[in-house]
């Protein structure tokens, strides 16, 4: 890794995974809970899955009618991805070919759940952890939305759980942080930070 935290010929292999997070019908530009431009990230997020991955997962937040983040119930965000709608489906430019598990979290209605390995409260864990380490993964790339939310969550608890983890800021779309103000949060977390494109370029 270099001073500023981006990695250095991250070169894909069947010890790599991508994780592709909650790129839902909702979060983008129109659904409930849009996220700008997290819609033009879908083309970069397709060509990454043909890359030799060892595996794929994406996430869907998958929420009760009556979750506690929802603000009719005193949470921060409006009513999005309830489960079995529309708004919860992932996108439907979305690749799915080469994605071999989809997770679900916030499930629960009294708890969030931001990260793909376990909810807000940790009190229970979706088993992606195991998942990776039995498949030999030893690394992970996290893309998808939203930056400064699931993606920084589930990257900080793969850090946690021992994975080199790599965050591809531009395959990546944010509520309200900018990219350099999260990019210096998780560098000093242990998180790695780089570009899909030169990833790409480098295949
Ligand atoms: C998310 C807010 C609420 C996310 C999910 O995917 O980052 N953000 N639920
Ligand atoms: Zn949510």
């Amino acid at each position: 890794m270099t001073a500023n935290g981006h990695s250095e010929t991250p070169f894909i292999t069947p010890a790599d995974a991508l994780l592709i997070i909650d790129m839902q019908v909702d979060f983008m530009p129109g659904g409930e809970l849009g996220v700008a431009g997290a819609d033009g990230v879908v083309p970069l997020i397709n060509r990454l899955s043909e890359l030799p991955f060892g595996l794929i997962a994406a996430t869907q937040d998958w929420h009760p009618s009556d979750h506690v983040s929802f603000d009719m119930q005193g949470g921060p965000w409006p009513e999005h991805c309830v489960a079995g709608t529309k708004g919860a489906a992932l996108v439907p430019d979305l690749a799915q070919a080469h994605i071999g598990v989809v997770l679900r979290k916030g499930m629960r209605p009294d708890t969030d759940s931001y990260s793909a390995f376990e909810d807000n409260a940790r009190t229970s864990r979706t088993g992606l952890d195991g998942l990776l380490r039995g498949r030999g993964i030893n690394r992970v790339f996290v893309v998808g939305v939203a930056l400064d939310y699931c993606v920084a969550a589930t990257a900080r608890d793969a850090v946690r759980a021992g994975f080199a983890t790599v965050v591809l800021t531009d395959a990546c779309r944010s509520v309200a942080q900018s990219v350099a103000a999260m990019q210096a949060g998780l560098v000093s977390e242990g998180v790695e930070t780089a570009h899909a494109v030169d990833l790409l370029a480098l295949m």
